[in-house]
């Protein structure tokens, strides 16, 4: 069912490829939805209705979902997913609250500052997949951060359902609700990124578009990045388990499988100094998987190139094969388990020892489930307030300050042939630079 890769040999030098990933093709879904956003660009809202019809084969007289049917999603929600979602907000908003920046005055010289003022984005356009995957959870990690940032101005759109009269599904209009978004679009795909980039008739333009999507969607944000922000481009789910002898194979093969629910191509990666352990996953796999709601999906990431088990012989190696992968989620299950994840320097999130699996923070742990995939963690970082601001410098200098900077100024813009920069100090002081 999963691939076994023996690396207890030596390491090979380039361990970025042990595990290969699963290919999206964004360049070439770009073809495709370049049409598609300059459609909605140029006929908005009437564009939008009929890409609506076309792909979602669903006729819709306005994409702006009433106020009644936000309520309404509340009213109906059930009251235990209810006071799950409830939870799950009130944890992350802990998370978030204290990500938040402070503004930072240095003085570098004295009567001249620098001040680092964070500004949160004017308006965010948070997209929200349908079809199979209807997940309020993405709506709290994607809006919460939001909010937290302070950004003033939040819309959601999400596929419109044949199933639900032509609104998005209903839990997701219900979580829209609870956290107090009440301006929701029924629009999907790649279209639904080019109205808020281009702003419609029924819908303003936003600065700034975030959250998960199909290959149409990633290709429209990677299209329309520059116009508006962008998150980072989500790809399958990832798990990277490190593990030792200490590990329990139950748990293993639990959470192993936990992600690979999510897709086909998902992956799912066990690294271990324990060949011991390694079979007992391995024989654990099958009975959990085949008494699993999505067994075939699951079989299928599991026996993908993607997918696999790594044996390694030292927890040193280990942690060389879990950087190199830099997953998007990486669990720790070894003997001080704390001190091993301290040595992690790439992955989105680490979860540390038996009782922090991937679900609780998919879910309900505080920290954000938006997490760079495909080995961006080595240099992307997960949804945060952070990434809905933007950090401004002031800079406030006094005429003594700048005559201590002119001289320097002039030099340098001479060096680069730019004299004019030189002579727009010294305008300041006669037309000559002050001793
Ligand atoms: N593990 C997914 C997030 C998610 N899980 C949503 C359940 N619902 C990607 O990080
Ligand atoms: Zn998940």
């Amino acid at each position: 069912m999963i691939s076994r890769i023996d690396m207890r040999g030596s390491l090979p030098e380039d361990l970025r490829d042990v595990l290969p990933r699963a290919e999206l093709d964004v360049e070439a879904a770009l073809e495709k939805v370049r049409p598609i956003c300059d459609d909605v660009r140029h006929r908005g809202a009437a564009a939008v209705r009929e890409l609506t019809a076309r792909f979602d084969g669903v006729e819709i007289a306005s994409a702006r979902v009433p106020a009644e049917a936000l309520d309404r999603a509340l009213a109906e929600l059930d009251p235990r997913v209810r006071a799950a979602l409830e939870e799950s907000i009130r944890r992350a908003r802990l998370v978030h609250r204290d990500q938040r920046r402070a503004d930072v005055t240095t003085q570098v010289v004295p009567g001249g500052t620098v001040t680092e003022r964070w500004v949160p984005v004017d308006r965010v356009g948070l997209y929200v997949p349908g079809g199979r995957a209807v997940y309020p959870s993405s709506v709290v990690m994607n809006v919460v951060p939001a909010q937290e940032a302070g950004v003033g101005s939040l819309a959601v759109a999400s596929p419109a359902q044949k199933a639900f009269g032509g609104l998005p599904h209903p839990t997701i209009l219900a979580a829209c609700a609870l956290l107090g978004v009440d301006e929701v679009y029924s629009v999907g795909g790649a279209q639904a990124v080019a109205m808020f980039a281009y702003g419609t008739e029924e819908c303003a333009p936003v600065t700034m578009v975030t959250g998960p999507g199909n290959i149409y969607v990633a290709a429209a944000k990677r299209l329309l990045k520059g116009l508006i922000g962008i998150d980072s481009e989500a790809g399958p789910t990832e798990i990277a388990i490190l593990a030792d002898e200490t590990a329990d194979p139950v748990h293993v093969a639990a959470d192993l499988i936990s992600q690979a629910e999510h897709d086909t191509i998902a992956a799912a990666v066990l690294v271990t100094t324990s060949p011991e352990l390694a079979d007992a996953v391995e024989k654990e796999l099958p009975g959990q998987v085949s008494a699993t709601k999505h067994s075939e999906r699951i079989t299928e990431a599991l026996s993908g190139k993607q997918s696999g088990i790594v044996l390694v012989s030292s927890i040193d190696d280990g942690l060389k094969v879990v950087d190199a992968y830099a997953a998007e989620h990486l669990e720790i299950h070894t003997a001080d388990a704390a001190a091993v994840a301290a040595r992690v320097r790439n992955a989105g999130a680490i979860f540390v020892g038996t009782y922090a699996p991937v679900s609780l923070g998919d879910y309900l742990a505080g920290s954000n489930h938006v997490l760079p995939t495909g080995g961006c963690a080595c240099h992307s970082s997960g949804l945060s307030v952070q990434s809905f601001l933007r950090g401004i410098h002031v800079v406030d200098y006094s005429r003594e300050a700048l005559a201590g900077a002119a001289a320097h100024v002039s030099v340098l813009a001479d060096a680069e042939d730019l004299p004019a920069h030189g002579a727009a100090i010294r305008a300041r002081f006669d037309w000559r630079v002050p001793e």
